[in-house]
């Protein structure tokens, strides 16, 4: 198993062990146009502890390399991802480089020794190049139990998931506005300033609509993935 922080069993939505998630948001630049994108400097990496658990008897050289995404846009090319087996296995941080269609690394990928019934946890710190803003960046964990020492997990070979997702700002807002004179509506509620502006008479009314959105992805099946909350 292997999963959020302290939930190695988590199950995620639609709900099953692979798709558990640990949803994390970028700190967005105060009064950013949130049409612009953001730079590599206001991408800081970003750090996931996540947990391991061996359901077997017996002690297991637990192998960890992310996984590419299905939808090769889903996230930018150049995203690192680096792996920390700092639970009970031995080694240090590997460096993995999304290339746009598979990660690429010059290290080999870590390895976690767990025993027979235990958990282990480690670390996955990713940092994101230049990106939009208001998007989700999901980086998929693949533990597995690298049976012929290939390095790559095989069909025929445990193996486990989990997404550790970053958003790049999860609360969106959208202004509307609509004008009427009392009675009727003139223009009815829109973003588009050109509908608007030209329906302005002294004494009509200007009404607004402020519209929050949680973008980020809810464990709606099942427990111990991690969700945002947004507060406004
Ligand atoms: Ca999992
Ligand atoms: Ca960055
Ligand atoms: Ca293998």
């Amino acid at each position: 198993m292997n999963g959020p922080n302290g939930a190695p069993a988590a199950t995620g939505s639609p709900g099953n062990t692979n798709d558990d998630f640990t949803n994390k948001s970028l700190v967005l630049p105060p009064g950013a146009d949130p049409t612009r994108q953001l730079t590599d400097a206001e991408t800081p990496p970003v750090t996931f502890n996540n947990t391991l658990r061996n359901d077997s008897p017996a002690t297991q050289v637990i192998t960890l390399v992310p996984t590419p995404p299905a939808t090769p846009g889903a996230i930018p090319t150049g995203t690192t991802v680096t792996i920390d087996p700092d639970g009970t296995g031995p080694g240090a941080p590997v460096v993995f480089t999304y290339n746009g269609t598979v990660y690429t690394t010059g290290g080999v990928p870590p390895t976690v020794t767990v025993p027979g019934g235990s958990t282990a946890s480690y670390t996955v710190e990713v940092n994101l190049p230049i990106v939009d803003q208001l998007k989700e960046f999901p980086v998929m964990i693949t533990a597995f139990v690298d049976l012929d020492g290939d390095k790559t997990p095989d069909t025929d070979e445990p193996t486990n998931q989990t997404i550790d997702r970053i958003y790049s700002g999860y609360l969106s807002l959208e202004k509307k506005a609509q004008i009427w004179d009392g009675s009727t509506i003139i223009v009815p509620f829109t973003s588009d300033t050109t509908l608007l502006s030209p329906a302005l008479r002294p004494g009509r009314i200007i009404e607004y609509q402020i519209t929050y959105k949680n973008l980020s992805s809810a464990a709606v099946v099942g427990s111990g993935s991690v969700a945002l909350s947004a507060r406004i």
